[in-house]
């Protein structure tokens, strides 16, 4: 049973639904956000004309450098009165993304958070210790009431702190844990200098999200962790985590909880709606949102939906693991490359540990690429001949020889606490 009937909804029904709330939602932001008005009045589309998600391609995208445009609250479409929390996304460049809630979206929140937890596999009384930041990344308060909600007991630790975070996972026995992939590595690896193996802990959920990472990345914190690693999804603009998760059940893609958020799946080149199946750039439309509805947002991640009928009964439609941006791509040389398919093809060595680097210089008019990599604690060949293996297999995967693959000690490189993980540094920019 699903935490809640519209999981499991016969699509006619969901369509229906989302229909009436597609309409509401683009008569409140034509109405009360001057720039939905322009830009639907610009391209010749009167709010009347929605009649439902089948006219939802009549409407033109929102990207994040509209936030940007509209900062701080331009794209609000209630009175900051309304507003009862702010969050902002702060990216790699310029302003940040701020976004609000009203009360009633607080609760939306809160419930599909509750929702998202229950499919991974957390129980109403559990005890959920939460390691995403709290302030204004949603990472923490989303998890946070979501929690509470569901309702089960949240410990807030919040990031950094590993060493209390640890004896607070022994102490307090928790049953699950939340948190970006990377943190669950730093977290394991902690643990073991000081003695603990993290897989002796009763811990029977661990969700990883808010950054992208690869199925072979995946493994290796599984195996670190001695649990399943659920992925969930989300982003400030439509709401924070909680747009979409991973059942238990079936792993097997993250269903969106499209009572709420639309989502299709564009070519990021021609702006036109892919079949199922097909992967691109995922657009999500809000349907319930008040405070900050948003129309068809290109939120930059690659993706694929499918409707097929997955194991936990569930009819909601799933997307696949975001592995990368359409922003993420590399050029160097005149060659196209995802920091995913490094990763991806890196860890493929068994010899290789779940922590890399990539650099990119130019020198002179060339680019250069430089991966740095590290071997795991029990690799006792010689660092060369896996390097030379390392750089063989990107060459093939690549189309493109990195200049230089330099394959380092456990902890060569340098590990980060808090926050999303940087890998790449492009020092062209
Ligand atoms: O990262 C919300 C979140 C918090 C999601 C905690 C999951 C867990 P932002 O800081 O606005 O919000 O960043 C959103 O992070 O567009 C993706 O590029 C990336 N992202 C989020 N979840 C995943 C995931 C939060 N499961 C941006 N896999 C998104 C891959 C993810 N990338």
């Amino acid at each position: 049973m699903p935490y809640h009937d519209v999981e499991t909804a016969d699509s006619d029904d969901l369509r229906a639904l989302q229909d009436t709330r597609l309409t509401n939602t683009v008569q409140r932001a034509y109405e009360n956000v001057p720039f939905y008005r322009d830009r639907l009045d610009d391209a010749g589309v009167s709010p009347d004309t929605i009649e439902g998600v089948e006219d939802l391609q009549e409407l033109p995208f929102t990207t994040k450098e509209h936030f940007r445009e509209e900062y701080p609250t331009g794209l609000f479409a209630v009175d900051m009165d309304d507003v009862l929390r702010i969050h902002a996304s702060s990216g790699t460049t310029g302003k940040p993304k701020v976004v609000g809630y009203t009360e009633t979206d607080l609760g939306v929140w809160e419930s599909v958070m509750a929702r998202s937890l229950y499919a991974a596999g957390v129980s109403p009384g559990d005890t959920v210790q939460n390691a995403y930041g709290y302030g204004l990344f949603t990472g923490g308060l989303g998890f946070h009431d979501g929690v509470e909600a569901l309702p089960a007991t949240v410990i807030p630790t919040g990031g950094g702190n590993t060493e209390r975070q640890i004896s607070m996972l022994q102490d307090l026995e928790s049953d699950a844990f939340a948190s970006t992939p990377s943190y669950c590595l730093y977290l394991a690896e902690r643990a073991a200098e000081n003695g603990v193996d993290v897989r002796d802990l009763p811990l029977s959920t661990v969700t990883i999200g808010a950054e992208p990472f690869t199925d072979p990345m995946r493994e290796e914190i599984e195996a670190a962790l001695g649990v399943d690693a659920i992925d969930v999804y989300g982003l400030s603009e439509i709401i924070g985590p909680g747009v979409a998760i991973e059942c238990e059940h079936a792993q097997d893609g993250l269903h969106v909880w499209e009572d709420h958020f639309y989502p299709e799946v564009i070519d990021p080149q021609t702006g036109e709606v892919l079949p199922p199946g097909e992967e691109g750039e995922l657009v999500l439309t809000t349907l319930t949102k008040e405070a900050l509805p948003v129309l068809r947002y290109r939120t930059g991640d690659v993706t694929s939906l499918t409707r097929e009928e997955c194991d936990c009964g569930r009819t909601m439609v799933r997307m696949d693991n975001v592995t990368g941006r359409t922003d993420d791509l590399l050029v160097v040389r005149g060659v196209n490359l995802y920091p995913s398919q490094i990763e991806a093809a890196v860890l493929d060595f068994e010899d290789v540990a779940p922590q890399y680097r990539i650099d990119v210089h130019r020198e002179g008019n060339l680019d250069r690429l430089e991966l740095t990599i590290e071997h795991h604690e029990e690799f006792s060949g010689s660092t060369d001949a896996l390097a030379d293996d390392v750089q063989d297999r990107l060459a093939d995967v690549l189309a493109l020889r990195p200049d230089e693959v330099d394959v380092v000690a456990p902890g060569g490189i340098e590990r980060q606490e808090t926050g999303k993980i940087r890998r790449v540094w492009d020092h062209r920019e």
